[in-house]
């Protein structure tokens, strides 16, 4: 028996704790923390410890799957990859690049997402490639950017031990970055003062020296409040300002009436914004986390905006224990961004409307790239709806349980020409393609990923690919074989790497073993900085000077009104992991939480005749569902919370796809909704049920 450690990181969030996977003969059988880890110091949480469920071979898809009119067969890699290459070149053929593209994956390796958006542009000769941070951080990479010059966290994961308060803001850390949430529990154990805003009462709130429990979507009136209250009492740092920043004349006389009807808008009195404001300014050295509190609104671009004026004019951004610090999600979501598996950028956020960029691109690849811009991926889904675009190539997100409006986006993928859909389960999504190709998860393949505080980490192969998987760079290059290109020829996972890092400037000084020496390297690094940054923006910003922005106040897109008198707002819990395709596998994981829930205020209870644990249907102006209620104080009268972990009861049956106009970021956070109380002792109807009993779109 051959038994073998490998030291790889975790799959799941953005945190990027470091794993070891014992094996034995091939067969993974237990998962252990990595001791000296500069993240997760020898800690795991428990999706962490259950990530070897989450890619045993329990439903694991082992070969190439085409539809037929009596559902999936098995086909061979080569008919696979024929039927494939033939569907896109004739979509090609009749309409143009446009009308294909590619939604790649957070979850997959730096090397699968370069590869994924050189497939896109060299090959397929469109932009259309992007991928789930759309949904997601989207707001701050195009917000960050025009405020810093850099959309990434500021800091560093060890900062949190390192500083005087901690802000969180929208974001619940202790379940979605639970290593992280742990350790702001820990060092405000230890004496660091925590203020957490958020309008549900989350367990760091029930911790904070302050809650501020703000109404949903007020985010720019609480926060433009507060920079007023800072300059009205001269608590800026107008050292810093002067230095280093441009804007405040304009800042100032935006926020000039910042007071007027505050205290209705965002629920919160003045007293309380002026002492947070104080406690803000007068720390020495204050860190600001936050998360989808603040993106997941048709404002989400401007919220961005408005918390880098907080810090900048209290001048918290450039040293330890400071920084704005955006909780990005996935575990390689910031890689995602960093490999320009976007519609606007190549690599390195090097812009597609740039000559100079697309020159240098076109120079390395060899090839004539695409200006038009590319598609989002909501912008796919839409133009599929009207037949402009009719083949998508989708790997690593399951779209039909994570994006907004589910009905929509069901009858969008239905009309495609040609859904090929790489995955190492069937999901939802997976179950509407035409190909479905069977992939490699992070412990049968080799590459990187890159953690929320920039650190790019070793990821190492423990165990053979099952059945006939393959790692996604391995099947892109194949796709583009097919199409008789040699763009993606590489010999490893390596050489990828190599051609990256040459081209993308954050990159350029990394390599697999300067990469190891390192139990990572955060980036920027390059010759400047060969050993990486742990803190951006010390001396200057990449703009030079940072920018102070006014942003106004929007108003949330749909409100409760007489028919839908509750609002929801849609939340993480700390067992479940996005569409639940991995983490409900762990039967250790399943067994915490029951599918589902919908988190309701005892009052809005009582009113409803709504028991604890009763049955209830939800319904938005979109959707149905059916669930359990949680009748919770965490929640304030008139607001309800569903996770969207649960296909049973997937949230986004209900929720509002409008969108930030800037970044077309759905309004994941807000919606209106009505909920009924179901005869007691029904059990609530799945969606599959709904959609049998309903005639569901089907493919
Ligand atoms: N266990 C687990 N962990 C995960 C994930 C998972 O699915 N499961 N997913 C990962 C991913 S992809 C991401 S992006 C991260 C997300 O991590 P978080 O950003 O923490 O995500 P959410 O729980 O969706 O939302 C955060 C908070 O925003 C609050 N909120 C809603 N509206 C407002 C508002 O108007 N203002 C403010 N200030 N707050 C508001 C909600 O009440 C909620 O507590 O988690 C990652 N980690
Ligand atoms: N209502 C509501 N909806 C939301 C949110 C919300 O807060 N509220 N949050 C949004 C956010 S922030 C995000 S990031 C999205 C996430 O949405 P998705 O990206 O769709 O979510 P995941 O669950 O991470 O799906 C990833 C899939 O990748 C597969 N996978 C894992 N590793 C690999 C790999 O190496 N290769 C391949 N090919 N596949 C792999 C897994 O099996 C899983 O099915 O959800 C969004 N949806
Ligand atoms: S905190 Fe995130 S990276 Fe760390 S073990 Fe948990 S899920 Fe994995
Ligand atoms: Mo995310």
């Amino acid at each position: 028996m051959v038994s073998q450690t490998t030291t790889t990181i975790c799959p799941f969030c953005g945190v990027g704790c470091g794993l070891n996977l014992h094996t034995e003969d091939d067969r993974l059988i237990s998962v252990t923390p990595q001791l000296d880890h500069p993240v997760s110091r020898g800690q795991l949480c428990s999706k962490g410890w259950s990530s070897a469920y989450g890619v045993d071979l329990r439903g694991r898809i082992l070969h190439p799957l085409i539809r037929t009119p009596r559902g999936f067969r098995q086909a061979s890699w080569d008919e696979a990859l024929t039927t494939i290459g033939e569907a896109l070149q004739q979509v090609l053929n009749e309409d143009g690049p446009m009308a294909v593209g590619i939604i790649s994956s957070a979850r997959a390796t730096n090397e699968d997402n370069y590869a994924a958006q050189k497939l896109a542009r060299a090959v397929l000769k469109t932009n259309n490639i992007d991928h789930c941070a759309r949904i997601c951080h989207s707001p701050t990479v195009a917000g960050l950017k025009q405020t810093l010059g850099s959309g990434a966290m500021t800091n560093s994961a060890a900062d949190i031990f390192e500083t005087d308060l901690i802000v969180v803001f929208g974001a619940d850390p202790t379940e979605n970055h639970a290593i992280l949430g742990g350790h702001i529990m820990r060092a405000h154990l230890a004496g660091t003062k925590l203020i957490v805003v958020d309008p549900r009462r989350t367990r760091l709130a029930k911790l904070a020296d302050m809650h501020l429990q703000l109404k949903p979507g007020s985010n720019i009136a609480l926060i433009n409040a507060l920079i007023k209250t800072i300059l009205d009492n001269h608590w800026q740092d107008s050292e810093y300002i002067e230095a280093r920043c441009e804007g405040l004349v304009p800042l100032a006389a935006a926020v000039a009436n910042a007071y007027d009807g505050v205290e209705r808008t965002t629920g919160i009195d003045l007293e309380t914004i002026r002492e947070m404001a104080r406690a803000y300014s007068k720390a020495s050295r204050a860190m600001i986390f936050y998360g989808m509190g603040i993106t997941q609104y048709v404002s989400g671009t401007n919220n961005v905006i408005a918390l880098s004026n907080l810090a900048l004019v209290c001048g918290q951004i450039g040293r330890p224990g400071t920084g704005i610090n955006p909780l990005r999600g996935q575990n390689n979501v910031q890689g995602a961004c960093d490999m320009g598996c976007l519609p606007n950028v190549y690599p390195g956020y090097q812009a597609v409307a740039d000559l100079a960029a697309r020159d240098k691109f076109s120079h390395a690849w060899k090839t004539a790239l695409p200006e038009q811009p590319g598609l989002t991926s909501l912008g796919m889904s839409k133009a599929a709806l009207d037949g402009s675009f009719r083949a998508l190539i989708l790997f690593g997100e399951d779209p039909v349980i994570t994006d907004p409006d589910q009905n929509q986006e069901r009858l969008a993928l239905s009309k495609l020409d040609l859904l090929v859909v790489a995955e190492l389960t069937m999901t939802d999504t997976a179950r509407m393609a035409d190909v479905v190709l069977p992939a490699a998860s992070f412990a049968e393949k080799s590459g990187t990923f890159t953690n929320c505080e920039r650190r790019v980490q070793h990821v190492r192969q423990a165990l053979p690919p099952p059945g006939e998987a393959r790692g996604d760079w391995q099947w892109l290059a194949a796709i583009a074989r097919q199409l008789g290109s040699d763009q993606l020829d590489w010999s490893d996972s390596e050489a990828v790497f190599r051609e990256m890092a040459a081209l993308t400037p954050s990159y350029s000084a990394m390599s697999y073993p300067h990469i190891d020496e390192h139990c990572g390297l955060q980036w920027p690094c390059s010759a400047e900085t060969p050993d990486g940054t742990a803190v951006l923006h010390s001396n200057s910003f990449p703009i030079g000077r940072a920018r102070l922005i006014p942003v106004h106040p929007t108003e949330i897109d749909e409100s409760a009104d007489a028919e839908y008198p509750l609002l929801l707002t849609t939340n993480r819990l700390h067992f479940h992991y996005g569409c639940g395709s991995m983490t409900r596998k762990s039967p250790l994981l399943e067994r915490e939480i029951p599918p589902g829930l919908l988190f309701i205020n005892p009052a809005d209870a009582r009113d409803l005749g709504i028991l604890h644990r009763a049955p209830v249907g939800v319904r938005s102006r979109r959707g149905y569902l059916e669930t359990c209620a949680m009748v919770s104080e965490d929640l304030p009268p008139g607001l309800v919370s569903m996770p969207y972990h649960f296909r049973e009861a997937p949230s986004n049956q209900l929720t509002n796809n409008a969108q930030d106009p800037v970044t077309k970021m759905p309004e994941l956070k807000a919606c209106a909704v009505a909920v009924e109380p179901l005869p007691p002792g029904r059990v609530p109807r799945s969606m599959d049920q709904l959609n049998a009993e309903q005639g569901g779109i089907e493919r």
